[in-house]
Protein backbone atom coordinates (compact mmCIF):
# COMPACT_ATOMS: atom_id res chain seq x y z
CA UNK A 1 0.00 0.00 0.00
CA UNK A 2 2.45 2.67 -1.23
CA UNK A 3 -0.13 5.09 -2.86
CA UNK A 4 0.56 8.70 -2.07
CA UNK A 5 -1.42 10.64 -4.33
CA UNK A 6 -1.33 14.17 -3.09
CA UNK A 7 -4.54 14.71 -3.41
CA UNK A 8 -4.34 19.03 -2.59
CA UNK A 9 -5.78 20.83 -5.31
CA UNK A 10 -4.71 24.27 -3.57
CA UNK A 11 -1.24 25.65 -5.12
CA UNK A 12 0.74 27.62 -2.67
CA UNK A 13 2.87 30.21 -3.52
CA UNK A 14 6.00 29.11 -4.89
CA UNK A 15 8.32 30.68 -2.40
CA UNK A 16 6.32 28.81 0.63
CA UNK A 17 8.75 26.79 2.52
CA UNK A 18 8.32 23.42 3.20
CA UNK A 19 9.85 21.64 6.08
CA UNK A 20 9.71 19.48 9.09
CA UNK A 21 11.14 20.10 12.48
CA UNK A 22 12.99 18.30 15.57
CA UNK A 23 14.38 19.37 18.90
CA UNK A 24 18.03 18.92 20.64
CA UNK A 25 17.43 17.13 23.19
CA UNK A 26 14.79 15.10 21.33
CA UNK A 27 17.00 13.95 18.83
CA UNK A 28 20.88 14.27 19.71
CA UNK A 29 21.65 11.55 22.13
CA UNK A 30 25.33 11.56 23.16
CA UNK A 31 24.20 13.75 26.33
CA UNK A 32 27.65 12.98 27.64
CA UNK A 33 29.80 13.36 24.53
CA UNK A 34 31.96 15.95 23.55
CA UNK A 35 32.32 18.44 25.90
CA UNK A 36 28.43 18.68 26.86
CA UNK A 37 26.95 19.84 30.43
CA UNK A 38 24.21 18.71 31.79
CA UNK A 39 21.06 19.88 31.18
CA UNK A 40 17.20 19.57 33.54
CA UNK A 41 16.12 17.35 31.37
CA UNK A 42 19.21 14.76 32.14
CA UNK A 43 18.21 15.35 35.74
CA UNK A 44 14.26 15.06 35.31
CA UNK A 45 14.16 11.79 33.32
CA UNK A 46 16.74 10.02 35.57
CA UNK A 47 14.38 11.41 38.25
CA UNK A 48 12.50 8.22 38.71
CA UNK A 49 8.75 8.89 38.06
CA UNK A 50 8.74 11.14 35.92
CA UNK A 51 8.83 10.46 32.64
CA UNK A 52 7.04 6.81 30.82
CA UNK A 53 9.02 3.83 31.95
CA UNK A 54 12.14 6.53 33.23
CA UNK A 55 12.82 6.69 29.80
CA UNK A 56 15.57 9.64 28.72
CA UNK A 57 16.84 11.41 26.03
CA UNK A 58 20.68 9.67 26.32
CA UNK A 59 20.32 7.89 22.98
CA UNK A 60 17.06 9.43 21.58
CA UNK A 61 17.55 8.83 17.55
CA UNK A 62 21.54 9.10 17.77
CA UNK A 63 21.15 11.50 15.61
CA UNK A 64 24.33 13.12 16.90
CA UNK A 65 25.90 10.31 15.01
CA UNK A 66 23.90 10.59 12.00
CA UNK A 67 23.84 13.86 10.46
CA UNK A 68 24.95 12.89 7.23
CA UNK A 69 21.95 10.10 7.23
CA UNK A 70 19.33 12.38 8.43
CA UNK A 71 20.01 15.34 6.07
CA UNK A 72 20.24 12.60 3.13
CA UNK A 73 17.02 11.29 4.47
CA UNK A 74 15.60 15.25 4.66
CA UNK A 75 17.06 15.51 0.99
CA UNK A 76 14.39 12.44 -0.20
CA UNK A 77 11.66 14.31 1.66
CA UNK A 78 12.53 17.05 -0.67
CA UNK A 79 12.48 19.57 2.21
CA UNK A 80 13.16 22.63 1.72
CA UNK A 81 13.78 24.00 5.36
CA UNK A 82 14.83 22.32 8.61
CA UNK A 83 14.15 23.67 11.62
CA UNK A 84 16.22 22.26 14.36
CA UNK A 85 17.28 23.65 18.46
CA UNK A 86 20.88 24.15 19.27
CA UNK A 87 21.76 22.77 22.53
CA UNK A 88 22.83 24.98 25.08
CA UNK A 89 24.97 23.14 27.08
CA UNK A 90 26.94 21.50 24.44
CA UNK A 91 28.31 25.32 23.43
CA UNK A 92 28.59 26.49 27.00
CA UNK A 93 28.52 23.19 29.60
CA UNK A 94 28.24 25.41 32.57
CA UNK A 95 25.69 27.48 30.83
CA UNK A 96 28.20 30.73 31.26
CA UNK A 97 31.91 31.20 30.98
CA UNK A 98 33.76 28.37 28.79
CA UNK A 99 32.98 27.79 25.17
CA UNK A 100 33.27 24.34 24.15
CA UNK A 101 34.09 24.26 20.51
CA UNK A 102 32.87 20.92 19.72
CA UNK A 103 29.57 21.68 20.25
CA UNK A 104 29.63 25.00 17.93
CA UNK A 105 31.52 22.32 15.56
CA UNK A 106 28.91 20.25 15.34
CA UNK A 107 25.96 22.48 14.65
CA UNK A 108 28.54 24.55 12.32
CA UNK A 109 28.77 20.99 10.36
CA UNK A 110 25.05 20.19 10.64
CA UNK A 111 24.60 23.63 9.02
CA UNK A 112 27.18 23.15 5.82
CA UNK A 113 25.09 20.10 5.27
CA UNK A 114 22.31 21.56 5.42
CA UNK A 115 23.10 24.20 2.70
CA UNK A 116 24.93 21.53 0.68
CA UNK A 117 21.88 20.16 -0.30
CA UNK A 118 20.13 23.26 -0.37
CA UNK A 119 17.90 22.99 2.60
CA UNK A 120 17.83 25.87 4.93
CA UNK A 121 18.40 25.92 8.16
CA UNK A 122 16.11 27.66 10.88
CA UNK A 123 17.46 27.84 14.68
CA UNK A 124 15.71 27.62 17.20
CA UNK A 125 18.21 28.39 20.56
CA UNK A 126 15.94 27.26 23.42
CA UNK A 127 14.04 24.33 23.54
CA UNK A 128 13.53 23.22 26.70
CA UNK A 129 17.35 22.12 27.34
CA UNK A 130 18.19 24.34 30.14
CA UNK A 131 22.11 23.65 31.19
CA UNK A 132 21.32 22.33 34.74
CA UNK A 133 24.10 24.81 36.23
CA UNK A 134 22.32 27.43 35.65
CA UNK A 135 19.14 25.60 36.84
CA UNK A 136 21.55 25.34 40.65
CA UNK A 137 21.52 29.03 40.18
CA UNK A 138 17.75 29.42 40.27
CA UNK A 139 16.70 28.68 36.40
CA UNK A 140 14.45 30.90 34.91
CA UNK A 141 13.37 31.93 38.36
CA UNK A 142 16.49 33.98 38.20
CA UNK A 143 16.49 37.41 36.00
CA UNK A 144 20.54 36.46 35.56
CA UNK A 145 19.55 33.35 33.04
CA UNK A 146 18.36 36.13 30.80
CA UNK A 147 21.55 37.62 30.49
CA UNK A 148 23.08 34.28 30.28
CA UNK A 149 20.67 33.40 27.91
CA UNK A 150 21.65 36.74 25.46
CA UNK A 151 25.44 35.83 25.95
CA UNK A 152 24.37 32.71 24.41
CA UNK A 153 22.50 33.94 21.92
CA UNK A 154 25.24 36.03 20.67
CA UNK A 155 27.85 33.05 20.59
CA UNK A 156 26.58 31.14 18.04
CA UNK A 157 25.06 33.46 16.28
CA UNK A 158 28.93 34.79 15.36
CA UNK A 159 29.75 31.07 14.83
CA UNK A 160 26.59 30.24 12.32
CA UNK A 161 25.31 34.03 11.74
CA UNK A 162 27.01 34.38 8.00
CA UNK A 163 24.88 31.11 7.00
CA UNK A 164 21.56 30.79 8.65
CA UNK A 165 19.15 33.23 7.74
CA UNK A 166 16.39 32.02 10.10
CA UNK A 167 16.59 32.40 14.08
CA UNK A 168 14.08 31.94 16.86
CA UNK A 169 14.52 32.68 20.28
CA UNK A 170 12.58 30.65 22.62
CA UNK A 171 10.44 27.54 21.50
CA UNK A 172 6.96 27.61 23.43
CA UNK A 173 7.82 29.83 26.75
CA UNK A 174 4.01 28.55 27.93
CA UNK A 175 5.33 25.40 27.91
CA UNK A 176 8.82 26.52 29.96
CA UNK A 177 6.64 28.25 32.30
CA UNK A 178 3.80 26.28 32.88
CA UNK A 179 4.50 22.79 32.41
CA UNK A 180 8.14 22.94 34.01
CA UNK A 181 7.71 25.34 36.50
CA UNK A 182 3.85 25.46 37.52
CA UNK A 183 1.96 22.31 37.49
CA UNK A 184 6.05 20.63 37.34
CA UNK A 185 5.53 17.49 34.08
CA UNK A 186 8.19 18.48 32.54
CA UNK A 187 11.97 19.27 33.24
CA UNK A 188 12.74 21.08 35.78
CA UNK A 189 9.78 19.57 37.56
CA UNK A 190 8.87 22.45 39.61
CA UNK A 191 4.98 23.02 40.98
CA UNK A 192 4.52 26.59 42.27
CA UNK A 193 2.18 28.48 40.32
CA UNK A 194 3.03 31.34 42.48
CA UNK A 195 6.34 31.58 40.52
CA UNK A 196 4.48 31.34 36.67
CA UNK A 197 4.58 35.68 36.56
CA UNK A 198 8.50 35.70 36.83
CA UNK A 199 9.28 32.58 34.96
CA UNK A 200 7.53 33.84 32.37
CA UNK A 201 8.90 37.67 32.24
CA UNK A 202 12.25 36.15 32.67
CA UNK A 203 11.95 34.32 29.34
CA UNK A 204 10.04 37.07 27.92
CA UNK A 205 13.58 39.21 29.21
CA UNK A 206 15.96 36.65 27.39
CA UNK A 207 14.03 37.06 24.58
CA UNK A 208 14.31 40.82 24.62
CA UNK A 209 17.78 40.83 25.08
CA UNK A 210 18.75 38.06 22.60
CA UNK A 211 16.73 39.68 19.28
CA UNK A 212 19.41 42.81 19.15
CA UNK A 213 22.25 40.28 19.54
CA UNK A 214 21.51 37.92 17.16
CA UNK A 215 20.60 41.02 14.49
CA UNK A 216 23.88 42.28 15.69
CA UNK A 217 26.03 39.25 14.71
CA UNK A 218 24.32 37.68 11.55
CA UNK A 219 24.14 39.06 8.20
CA UNK A 220 21.81 41.77 6.78
CA UNK A 221 18.06 40.65 5.98
CA UNK A 222 18.35 37.75 8.26
CA UNK A 223 15.21 37.03 9.60
CA UNK A 224 14.61 36.82 13.87
CA UNK A 225 11.49 35.60 15.68
CA UNK A 226 10.45 33.07 18.33
CA UNK A 227 7.58 30.22 18.52
CA UNK A 228 4.82 30.41 20.50
CA UNK A 229 2.04 27.30 20.96
CA UNK A 230 -1.08 28.47 20.59
CA UNK A 231 -4.34 25.85 22.11
CA UNK A 232 -7.59 28.08 21.16
CA UNK A 233 -10.45 27.79 23.71
CA UNK A 234 -13.92 27.43 22.25
CA UNK A 235 -17.33 26.80 24.42
CA UNK A 236 -19.69 23.88 23.26
CA UNK A 237 -22.31 26.05 25.19
CA UNK A 238 -23.20 29.26 26.56
CA UNK A 239 -23.33 28.61 30.00
CA UNK A 240 -21.47 32.08 31.83
CA UNK A 241 -19.06 29.35 33.65
CA UNK A 242 -18.18 28.01 30.58
CA UNK A 243 -17.70 31.45 28.82
CA UNK A 244 -15.35 32.91 31.64
CA UNK A 245 -13.30 29.71 31.01
CA UNK A 246 -12.84 30.72 27.19
CA UNK A 247 -11.89 34.16 27.85
CA UNK A 248 -9.18 32.95 30.89
CA UNK A 249 -7.82 30.28 28.15
CA UNK A 250 -7.79 32.75 25.40
CA UNK A 251 -5.97 35.09 27.80
CA UNK A 252 -3.00 32.41 28.58
CA UNK A 253 -2.67 32.15 24.72
CA UNK A 254 -1.80 35.72 24.84
CA UNK A 255 0.84 35.10 27.71
CA UNK A 256 3.14 35.92 25.67
CA UNK A 257 2.40 37.28 22.37
CA UNK A 258 0.40 40.76 24.04
CA UNK A 259 4.05 41.43 25.55
CA UNK A 260 5.92 40.88 22.06
CA UNK A 261 3.65 42.44 20.14
CA UNK A 262 1.82 44.64 21.75
CA UNK A 263 4.29 45.89 24.83
CA UNK A 264 1.48 44.79 27.61
CA UNK A 265 0.46 41.77 29.35
CA UNK A 266 -3.29 40.98 28.85
CA UNK A 267 -5.30 42.21 31.57
CA UNK A 268 -6.06 40.03 34.52
CA UNK A 269 -3.65 37.55 33.71
CA UNK A 270 -1.34 37.31 36.28
CA UNK A 271 -4.77 36.67 38.49
CA UNK A 272 -6.26 33.91 36.17
CA UNK A 273 -2.25 31.84 36.46
CA UNK A 274 -2.55 32.78 40.20
CA UNK A 275 0.58 33.79 40.85
CA UNK A 276 2.84 36.85 41.98
CA UNK A 277 3.30 39.99 40.27
CA UNK A 278 6.33 39.99 38.57
CA UNK A 279 9.17 42.45 39.01
CA UNK A 280 9.06 44.45 35.90
CA UNK A 281 12.11 47.16 35.53
CA UNK A 282 11.49 50.22 33.21
CA UNK A 283 13.33 49.43 30.33
CA UNK A 284 11.59 45.90 29.89
CA UNK A 285 8.53 46.07 27.81
CA UNK A 286 10.77 47.88 25.38
CA UNK A 287 13.16 45.59 24.60
CA UNK A 288 10.37 42.69 24.66
CA UNK A 289 8.06 44.87 22.32
CA UNK A 290 10.98 45.43 19.58
CA UNK A 291 9.94 44.56 16.18
CA UNK A 292 10.07 41.05 14.82
CA UNK A 293 10.45 40.00 11.27
CA UNK A 294 8.50 36.51 11.96
CA UNK A 295 6.07 34.67 14.31
CA UNK A 296 6.24 30.87 14.15
CA UNK A 297 2.88 29.00 15.48
CA UNK A 298 2.95 25.92 16.91
CA UNK A 299 -0.44 25.03 16.76
CA UNK A 300 -2.16 21.01 17.56
CA UNK A 301 -5.21 20.55 18.99
CA UNK A 302 -7.61 23.18 20.34
CA UNK A 303 -9.91 23.38 24.17
CA UNK A 304 -13.11 23.16 24.07
CA UNK A 305 -14.81 24.08 27.27
CA UNK A 306 -18.77 22.51 28.21
CA UNK A 307 -20.82 23.34 31.20
CA UNK A 308 -20.43 20.56 33.64
CA UNK A 309 -23.98 20.30 35.82
CA UNK A 310 -23.80 19.83 39.30
CA UNK A 311 -22.71 16.33 40.92
CA UNK A 312 -20.69 15.32 37.83
CA UNK A 313 -17.03 13.67 37.39
CA UNK A 314 -14.67 16.64 36.87
CA UNK A 315 -12.64 15.58 33.94
CA UNK A 316 -9.33 17.58 34.33
CA UNK A 317 -7.29 19.35 37.05
CA UNK A 318 -5.59 22.78 37.10
CA UNK A 319 -9.07 24.79 37.02
CA UNK A 320 -10.22 22.82 33.53
CA UNK A 321 -13.60 20.93 35.76
CA UNK A 322 -15.19 20.96 32.44
CA UNK A 323 -13.11 20.37 29.67
CA UNK A 324 -14.70 18.09 27.14
CA UNK A 325 -12.42 15.75 25.96
CA UNK A 326 -14.41 13.42 23.92
CA UNK A 327 -16.54 15.29 21.45
CA UNK A 328 -19.19 13.63 19.48
CA UNK A 329 -18.08 13.16 16.03
CA UNK A 330 -14.47 14.44 16.57
CA UNK A 331 -11.22 12.25 16.05
CA UNK A 332 -8.13 12.40 18.85
CA UNK A 333 -4.62 11.61 18.13
CA UNK A 334 -2.86 9.02 20.08
CA UNK A 335 -2.16 12.23 22.75
CA UNK A 336 -5.86 11.98 23.26
CA UNK A 337 -5.66 15.90 21.29
CA UNK A 338 -8.84 16.43 19.48
CA UNK A 339 -8.06 16.22 15.51
CA UNK A 340 -9.10 20.08 14.96
CA UNK A 341 -7.69 21.27 11.18
CA UNK A 342 -10.61 24.14 10.32
CA UNK A 343 -9.33 26.10 13.79
CA UNK A 344 -5.95 26.33 12.36
CA UNK A 345 -7.44 28.49 9.62
CA UNK A 346 -9.19 30.55 12.73
CA UNK A 347 -6.34 30.60 14.89
CA UNK A 348 -3.86 32.57 11.47
CA UNK A 349 -6.56 35.19 10.80
CA UNK A 350 -6.87 35.65 14.54
CA UNK A 351 -3.60 36.30 14.70
CA UNK A 352 -3.40 38.20 12.16
CA UNK A 353 -6.22 40.73 13.24
CA UNK A 354 -4.51 41.09 16.81
CA UNK A 355 -0.91 41.56 15.53
CA UNK A 356 -0.26 41.89 12.15
CA UNK A 357 3.32 40.69 12.48
CA UNK A 358 5.03 41.14 8.82
CA UNK A 359 4.99 37.00 8.67
CA UNK A 360 3.96 33.79 9.86
CA UNK A 361 5.38 30.35 10.02
CA UNK A 362 3.50 27.26 11.17
CA UNK A 363 6.72 25.80 12.91
CA UNK A 364 5.15 22.67 14.25
CA UNK A 365 1.82 20.76 13.36
CA UNK A 366 1.18 16.87 13.77
CA UNK A 367 0.24 13.95 15.27
CA UNK A 368 0.94 10.95 17.46
CA UNK A 369 -0.75 7.56 16.00
CA UNK A 370 0.33 4.10 16.84
CA UNK A 371 2.11 3.50 13.92
CA UNK A 372 3.01 -0.28 13.43
CA UNK A 373 6.40 -1.11 11.31
CA UNK A 374 6.48 -4.91 10.31
CA UNK A 375 10.36 -5.55 10.96
CA UNK A 376 11.29 -5.56 7.76
CA UNK A 377 10.14 -3.50 4.64
CA UNK A 378 10.33 -0.41 3.48
CA UNK A 379 7.00 1.09 4.24
CA UNK A 380 5.00 2.19 7.33
CA UNK A 381 1.28 2.38 6.67
CA UNK A 382 0.33 5.77 8.84
CA UNK A 383 -3.11 7.14 7.30
CA UNK A 384 -4.19 8.91 9.98
CA UNK A 385 -0.81 10.68 10.18
CA UNK A 386 -1.43 11.58 6.52
CA UNK A 387 -4.82 12.95 6.80
CA UNK A 388 -3.80 15.03 9.58
CA UNK A 389 -1.17 17.03 8.10
CA UNK A 390 -3.68 17.04 4.44
CA UNK A 391 -5.90 18.83 6.36
CA UNK A 392 -3.90 21.04 8.47
CA UNK A 393 -2.17 21.79 5.25
CA UNK A 394 -5.36 22.46 3.68
CA UNK A 395 -6.37 24.84 6.69
CA UNK A 396 -3.54 26.90 6.50
CA UNK A 397 -3.66 27.08 2.65
CA UNK A 398 -7.35 28.78 3.15
CA UNK A 399 -5.81 31.12 5.70
CA UNK A 400 -3.28 32.48 2.94
CA UNK A 401 -6.03 32.76 0.74
CA UNK A 402 -7.83 34.91 3.43
CA UNK A 403 -4.82 37.67 3.66
CA UNK A 404 -2.76 35.62 6.02
CA UNK A 405 1.05 36.20 5.25
CA UNK A 406 2.51 32.84 6.06
CA UNK A 407 5.14 31.84 4.45
CA UNK A 408 6.13 27.94 5.57
CA UNK A 409 4.89 24.92 7.40
CA UNK A 410 7.08 22.44 9.01
CA UNK A 411 5.70 19.24 10.26
CA UNK A 412 6.53 17.75 13.32
CA UNK A 413 8.23 15.93 13.21
CA UNK A 414 10.78 15.05 10.90
CA UNK A 415 12.14 11.88 13.17
CA UNK A 416 9.61 9.60 15.85
CA UNK A 417 11.93 10.71 18.95
CA UNK A 418 11.71 11.00 22.61
CA UNK A 419 8.47 12.37 23.03
CA UNK A 420 9.36 14.49 26.47
CA UNK A 421 7.02 12.90 29.74
CA UNK A 422 5.63 10.09 27.20
CA UNK A 423 9.30 8.98 26.57
CA UNK A 424 9.37 6.76 22.90
CA UNK A 425 5.94 5.77 23.66
CA UNK A 426 4.30 8.27 20.93
CA UNK A 427 5.34 8.80 17.38
CA UNK A 428 5.07 12.13 15.86
CA UNK A 429 7.59 11.20 12.73
CA UNK A 430 7.41 12.01 9.24
CA UNK A 431 10.20 9.19 9.57
CA UNK A 432 10.03 5.71 11.60
CA UNK A 433 13.05 4.93 13.71
CA UNK A 434 13.28 1.35 15.24
CA UNK A 435 14.63 2.09 18.60
CA UNK A 436 16.46 -1.00 18.47
CA UNK A 437 18.32 -0.71 15.26
CA UNK A 438 18.17 3.02 14.99
CA UNK A 439 16.76 2.15 11.26
CA UNK A 440 14.97 4.92 9.76
CA UNK A 441 11.53 4.23 7.20
CA UNK A 442 9.78 6.99 5.44
CA UNK A 443 6.08 6.61 6.32
CA UNK A 444 3.52 6.49 4.14
CA UNK A 445 2.40 10.39 5.61
CA UNK A 446 6.34 11.12 4.74
CA UNK A 447 5.97 10.13 1.08
CA UNK A 448 2.52 11.71 0.57
CA UNK A 449 4.32 14.88 2.13
CA UNK A 450 7.23 14.70 -0.19
CA UNK A 451 4.62 13.98 -3.20
CA UNK A 452 2.75 17.37 -2.28
CA UNK A 453 6.47 19.39 -1.72
CA UNK A 454 7.28 18.14 -5.60
CA UNK A 455 3.91 18.93 -6.87
CA UNK A 456 4.25 22.30 -5.49
CA UNK A 457 7.33 23.26 -7.10
C1 LIG B 1 5.34 20.69 21.21
O1 LIG B 1 4.67 21.05 22.37
C2 LIG B 1 6.82 20.72 21.46
O2 LIG B 1 7.41 21.88 20.95
C3 LIG B 1 7.53 19.50 20.94
O3 LIG B 1 8.81 19.44 21.50
C4 LIG B 1 6.72 18.26 21.22
O4 LIG B 1 7.39 17.09 20.88
C5 LIG B 1 5.44 18.37 20.44
O5 LIG B 1 4.77 19.53 20.75
C6 LIG B 1 4.47 17.20 20.64
O6 LIG B 1 4.02 17.15 21.95
O7 LIG B 1 -2.10 19.35 26.87
O8 LIG B 1 -4.10 18.08 26.44
O9 LIG B 1 -4.28 20.37 27.19
C7 LIG B 1 3.27 21.11 22.26
C8 LIG B 1 2.65 21.42 23.59
C9 LIG B 1 0.48 20.53 23.05
C10 LIG B 1 0.79 22.08 24.87
C11 LIG B 1 -0.99 20.71 23.17
C12 LIG B 1 -0.67 22.25 24.95
C13 LIG B 1 -2.77 21.24 24.63
C14 LIG B 1 -3.52 19.95 24.78
N1 LIG B 1 1.21 21.67 23.53
N2 LIG B 1 -1.34 21.06 24.53
S1 LIG B 1 -3.51 19.41 26.43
Amino acid sequence: QTSVNPNISMAFPKDFVWGAATAAYQIEGATNEDGRGLTIWDQFAATPGKTFLGQTGEVATDHYHRVAEDVTLMKQLGLGAYRFSVAWSRILPQGTGTINQAGLDFYDHLVDELLAKNIMPMLTLYHWDLPLALHERGGWLNRDTALAFADYAEIVARRLGDRVNYWQTHNEPWCIAYLGYGIGIHAPGEKNVAHLGSVGHHLLVAHGLAVPRLRAFSQPGTQVGITLNFTPAYGADQHPETLKQVEKAQRSNRWFSDPIFRGAYPEGLFADLDCDEPAIAAEDFALINAPLDFLGVNYYTRTLFQWQPEGSTPVETAGQSNVIRSVPGSQYTAMGWEICPLVLTDLLLWLQQEYSVPALYITENGAAFDDKWDGESEYVVDSERLLYLREHIRAAGEAIKQGVPLRGYFAWSLLDNYEWMDGYSKRFGLIYVDYASQRRIIKNSGRWYASLIKAQR
